[in-house]
């Protein structure tokens, strides 16, 4: 898969993924929840969706926060798969909310 420009990344962010930023090595969102089993279901969910699109996130976990950074590794870059991803994440997380 084709990794994108920064320029596309930064569009797309900023018209469907408003709550994510984007580094140049990865696009970034940091989630706080009311506490840790909130977190763990989350990133629960978020693993079963991430195994079926054979997609995965790296990710940090501290008690009541998630740290999550997508990128594709094949392709050393963002790829339309990092912002499906994300957009899966930010569905799951409404229902967190
Ligand atoms: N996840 C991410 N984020 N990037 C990849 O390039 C990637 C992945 N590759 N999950 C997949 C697994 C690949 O290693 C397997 C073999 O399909």
């Amino acid at each position: 898969m084709k990794s994108l420009s920064k320029e596309e990344v930064i569009r797309y962010l900023s018209n469907k993924l408003k709550s994510w930023t984007f580094n140049d090595t990865a696009i970034r969102r940091d989630i706080e929840f009311r506490n840790f089993v909130e977190a763990f279901s989350f990133m629960t969910s978020i693993a079963l969706e991430a195994e079926k699109m054979d997609h995965h996130p790296e990710w940090i976990n501290s008690y009541n926060r998630v740290s999550i950074a997508l990128s594709t590794h094949s392709a050393k870059g963002i790829t339309e798969k990092d912002f499906e991803l994300a957009e899966k994440i930010d569905e799951i997380y409404n229902k967190f909310k």
